[in-house]
């Protein structure tokens, strides 16, 4: 069996450079209803390339409260950092972002065609079929520790690229 797998889009977003901003999640409201942020289906990581390596996952908010994702830690890289890719002219770049809003009854993902958390500077034991425990925090609920499997690149990456051109 032959594989063809392609595997540009990730190389050229990790070789672009990363843009600071203040940005603000905002739009929600922490103090009325009560949050109940769950994750959906496994967490996966990307094999580092590039001494960055990106996180792949879905957060639901079943609860009747908004709430913000604050932070991600974990003991297996120097530091996670919440980043969203955007595209302007068909070039990408990375924005930091402080949060991510969680409005009730919303789900987000991390993938690295948008929003997305980067592992930077990913340890020799984030090799591909291992499993590490990371740590999200956020404005409301209980930080929330899960298991995050390290995945061939594209089988992780590469099916959760969007396309641009359905992007307004
Ligand atoms: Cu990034």
């Amino acid at each position: 069996m032959r594989s063809t797998s392609r595997r540009r889009p990730l190389v050229a977003l990790l070789a672009v450079g990363l843009v600071l901003a203040a940005c603000g999640g905002d739009d929600v409201d922490l103090d009325a209803g009560t949050p109940d942020v769950q994750l959906v289906g496994p967490a996966q990581a990307t094999a580092p390339v590039a001494g960055a390596s990106i996180l792949v996952f879905e957060l639901a908010n079943t609860g009747d409260g908004d709430d913000q994702l604050t932070a991600a830690t974990t003991d297996v890289a120097l530091g996670i950092e919440i980043h969203e890719t955007r595209l302007d002219d068909g070039r990408a770049s990375m924005v930091e972002l402080e949060e991510v809003a969680l409005p009730a009854g919303s789900t987000i993902r991390s993938r690295s065609g948008g929003l997305h958390l980067m592992m930077i500077v990913p340890d020799d034991s984030v090799v591909v079929g291992t499993t590490f425990e990371m740590t999200l925090e956020f404005a409301r609920s209980a930080p929330m520790t899960v298991d995050v499997l390290v995945g061939d690149l594209s089988d992780v990456a590469e099916s959760t690229f969007d396309d641009p051109e359905e992007e307004s």
